[in-house]
C-alpha cells in the first residue's frame, strides 16, 4: 500500500524543467570535483522533522494531514516506517536520522520502553536489507520526557544520570545494529537556568564523565561510528553548555575527548549563537573537526530556532565552500533538521521542502566548486596575507622572529603603508559566481 500514491520517483529533469516534483539540480550521478553528487552531499532525512512532527506550536496544535495518521502506539510507529522508506526511495535520499523517541513509543519503564524499541529497529533492519537506504546517524531524545528536567548527563539527580545513559547504552547497541555512520549528541537540556542553584563544575566534569562511558561502551561492543556533538547556544536552555563550536571544541580538548569527537554543525543554531552557518562551519574545519551538518535555515528577525528548509543560495554556497575545503564530510553528511511550515500541511509538502534544499545544496556545490577551480577566495588570501610568504613575516610564520628582532626591523622604518581588503569587489565577483 503507497502513503504518497499521488508522487512517482523524483528524477533529474535540469533547469528548464518546470515540474515542481523533479530536480533542477540535483542530479546524483554528476561528477563535481571528481566525486559523484550524491556522494559529495550525502543527503539525510531527519525522521523527527518529516514523520514525528505535525506542525504544533505554541498556540496551537499540529496541522499536518499524513498517510500513517488513524493508527496508533506501535501501529503508528510501524506505520511511520513504512511511510519513511518510500519516501526515502521516491525522493533517493540515501540517508536518514532519527531520536531512539521518534522511532518508537515509550512504555512504563525502560525494558518496555526498549522492547517497543526493539520491534521498530527489526522492522528497519528488514526494510534496509532491501533498500539501499542508510542511516547516517542516531540519537537519544534525553530532553521531551519530564524526568530529563533538570537536564540528562548534566542534571542534579544521580537517577536520572543513569537513564542517560542506558538510554544511550541502548543507542549505540541500535547504531550497531542498524550500522549508523555516526552517532549523535544534541544538549537539549545540557545547559542551565541560573547560577543560583547551578554547580556547573560538577555539571561540566559529569557530562565529560558520560563521553567518556559512551566511548567505553562503543569500543566494547565493536561500535565504529563517528562521535559528533552538535552546538546550540540556547533553547530549550537558557545558557546551553555546547554554546558554540569554539565552546564546544574548547570543552572537548579541556577533557582529552577532541580524539574521538567531531562536529555536527547546524545552520539555524550558528543563527542563534550571533554566527553565519560558514563561520561555524570554518571553525570547526580549521580544528579539524568538521563531521557533519544540520541542513536548515533559520530567521535573522526571529530569535528562535526556525528549522526551516535551505533556501539561501548564498548562505548554502559559502557553506559548502567550506565542506568543499574541508574535502567533503567524510562519514557525516547532509541531514535535513528542517521541518515544513505549518501552512504546508499537505503530505506533497514533504517532497517540495526536500527538493527545495536538495537542489539549493546541488547548486550551491557547484558554484563552490567553481570558486576553487578558479582559485577565487585563494587568490584573495595570498594576496591579502603575501606579506607573510616573505622577508620578516615569513620569519614571524618560521618561528624565526622575536620581539627584539621584530623591534629592529620595524623601529626606523617610519610610515606602514596597508593595502586595500577590497571586500565589496570580492562580493560582486562572489554574485557573478552564484547568478
Ligand atoms: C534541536 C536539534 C536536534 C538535533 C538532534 O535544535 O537540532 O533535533 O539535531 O537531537
Ligand atoms: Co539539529
Amino acid at each position: 500500500m503507497s502513503a504518497f500514491k499521488n508522487v512517482g520517483t523524483i528524477q533529474y529533469e535540469g533547469k528548464e524543467s518546470k515540474n515542481p516534483l523533479a530536480f533542477k539540480h540535483y542530479n546524483p550521478d554528476e561528477i563535481v570535483l571528481g566525486r559523484r553528487m550524491e556522494d559529495y552531499l550525502r543527503f539525510a532525512c531527519a525522521y523527527w522533522h518529516t514523520f514525528t512532527g505535525e506542525g504544533s506550536d505554541p498556540f496551537g496544535v499540529g496541522t499536518a494531514i499524513r498517510p500513517w495518521h488513524g493508527t496508533s502506539g506501535l501501529d503508528l510507529a510501524k506505520a511511520r516506517v513504512e511511510a519513511s522508506f518510500e519516501f526515502y526511495e521516491k525522493l533517493g535520499i540515501p540517508f536518514f536520522c532519527f531520536h531512539d523517541r521518534d522511532i518508537a513509543p515509550e512504555g512504563a519503564t525502560l525494558r518496555e520502553t526498549n522492547k517497543n524499541l526493539d520491534v521498530i529497529v527489526a522492522m528497519m533492519k528488514d526494510y534496509m536489507k532491501t533498500s539501499k537506504v542508510k542511516l547516517l546517524w542516531n540519537t537519544a531524545n534525553m530532553f521531551s520526557n519530564p524526568r530529563f528536567v533538570h537536564g540528562a548527563a548534566t542534571t542534579s539527580n544521580a537517577d536520572v544520570f543513569a537513564y542517560a545513559a542506558a538510554q544511550v547504552k541502548k543507542g549505540l547497541e541500535t547504531g550497531l545494529e542498524l550500522g549508523s555512520e555516526n552517532y549523535v549528541f544534541w544538549g537539549g537540556r545540557e545547559g542551565y537556568e541560573s547560577l543560583l542553584n547551578t554547580n556547573m563544575k560538577l555539571e561540566l566534569d559529569n557530562l565529560a564523565r558520560f563521553f567518556h562511558m559512551a566511548i567505553a561502551y562503543a569500543d566494547e561492543i565493536g561500535y565504529k561510528g563517528q562521535f559528533l556533538i552538535e552546538p546550540k547556544p540556547k533553547e530549550p536552555s537558557k545558557h546551553q553548555y555546547d554554546f558554540d563550536a569554539a565552546t564546544t571544541i574548547a570543552f572537548l580538548k579541556s577533557y582529552g575527548l577532541e580524539d574521538r569527537f567531531k562536529l555536527n554543525i547546524e545552520a539555524n543554531h550558528a543563527t542563534l549563537a550571533g554566527h553565519t552557518f560558514e563561520h561555524e562551519l570554518h571553525v570547526s574545519r580549521i580544528n579539524g573537526m568538521l563531521g557533519s551538518i544540520d541542513a536548515n535555515q533559520g530567521d535573522t528577525l526571529l530569535g528562535w530556532d526556525t528549522d526551516e528548509f535551505p533556501t539561501d543560495l548564498y548562505s548554502v554556497t559559502l557553506a559548502m565552500y567550506e565542506i568543499v575545503q574541508n574535502g567533503g564530510l567524510g562519514s557525516g553528511g547532509v541531514n535535513f533538521d528542517a521541518k515544513v511550515r505549518r501552512q504546508s500541511f499537505e503530505a506533497e509538502d514533504l517532497f517540495f521542502a526536500h527538493i527545495a534544499g536538495m537542489d539549493t545544496f546541488a547548486r550551491g556545490l557547484k558554484v563552490a566548486a567553481k570558486l576553487v577551480e578558479d582559485k577565487v577566495l585563494e587568490n584573495v588570501l595570498a594576496d591579502r596575507y603575501a606579506s607573510f610568504s616573505e622577508g620578516i613575516g615569513l620569519d614571524i610564520v618560521n618561528g624565526k622572529a622575536d620581539f627584539k628582532s621584530l623591534e629592529a626591523y620595524i623601529i626606523d622604518k617610519g610610515e606602514i603603508v596597508n593595502k586595500s581588503g577590497r571586500l565589496e569587489q570580492i562580493r560582486a565577483t562572489l554574485n557573478d559566481y552564484i547568478f
